[in-house]
């Protein structure tokens, strides 16, 4: 059962059969469950990312099943179950309550995509995820969040150095391009793979084919400030000098034919609707499910 969601409007793709239903007949391939988790606690620039989990449900009815670019149909079975119910505030029973219901999800054998909500909730998924699958983690971010201390010790940008004490089988992380002296200290030290916004422009070739290397099961994250604030200037630290919606094309492409077990897509703020930042995150999933199909 799931017990901290509450009905909100689904994803444009989201089957309307029911999910008893669904669960209960014969199936091959992959099934997906949608969740928002719209916690909203840590921001230290641009408050919202409470508004993303609509924001991007908005925005994926702008989309059309068939995907031009892929030439393909979207038709893997999504279900989008609604949003957990946060606690604003106190991330430590809200990350009770993430636990709770992706363990519920993952009974049924769904692969998680969660819409975020600040980037502090991806330590609670991996969290899950890793006591089954060894995963290895694709960041997307203009920002390392490897501090160890931020405001405490969980913050969006504390979080993927709480997602390393983990001990997954390895990070590598995307379009960087902000850190401080620790980070960097504390990257070079543990020989965490990155690849900066500036060497991705310069030659995409380089990140494309370590990503194509990748085996065994992958869990991607997607900080939506990855992409230049003129693609996604809603989120919460906008930073100059990011991807393009085509590079994610790129990415996404490679990505889908791994072993993904879970994505989380976070830190978009926007409160209205055709927002350009919801819009290209409900992209990257529409690319992803497709390519899924
Ligand atoms: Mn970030």
């Amino acid at each position: 059962m799931f017990l901290y969601l509450e009905d909100s409007s689904k994803f444009a793709f989201s089957r309307r059969e029911s999910l008893k239903e669904f669960l209960s007949s014969p199936r091959s391939g992959d099934a997906f469950g949608m969740l928002g988790i719209p916690f909203d606690s840590t921001a230290t620039y641009m408050p919202g990312a409470r508004f993303g989990p609509s924001s991007i449900r908005e925005a994926s009815y702008n989309f059309e099943r068939y995907n031009l670019t892929f030439n393909r149909e979207l038709k893997v079975p999504i279900f989008d179950l609604g949003d957990v119910r946060v606690v604003a505030g106190d991330f430590k029973e809200t990350s009770k309550r993430i636990i709770d219901t992706l363990t519920s999800l993952l009974s049924y054998e769904l692969k998680p995509l969660i819409l975020g909500g600040e980037h502090t909730i991806t330590y609670p998924i991996v969290k899950v995820l890793q006591s089954k699958h060894n995963p290895l983690i694709i960041h997307f971010d203009a920002h390392m969040d490897m501090r160890d201390h931020y405001d405490g010790r969980f913050s969006h940008a504390t979080v993927m150095r709480r997602v390393y004490e983990l001990e997954p089988q390895s990070i590598i992380m995307v379009g960087v391009r902000s850190a401080s002296r620790e980070e960097i200290e504390f990257v070079m030290e543990h020989e965490i793979e990155y690849y900066t916004s500036q060497m991705i422009h310069e030659d995409i070739e380089e990140v494309t084919s370590k990503l194509k290397d990748i085996k065994g099961p992958v869990y991607v994250t997607v900080d939506m400030d990855v992409l230049d604030p003129s693609y996604a200037p809603m989120v919460g630290n906008p930073t100059p000098c990011g991807l393009t919606p085509f590079h994610m094309e790129k990415f996404i492409e490679i990505i889908s034919r791994k072993d993904i077990i879970g994505v989380d897509i976070v830190e978009v703020t926007s409160p209205v609707k055709g927002d350009q930042t919801g819009l290209n995150a409900a992209k990257i999933l529409h690319d992803l499910l497709s390519l899924k199909s």
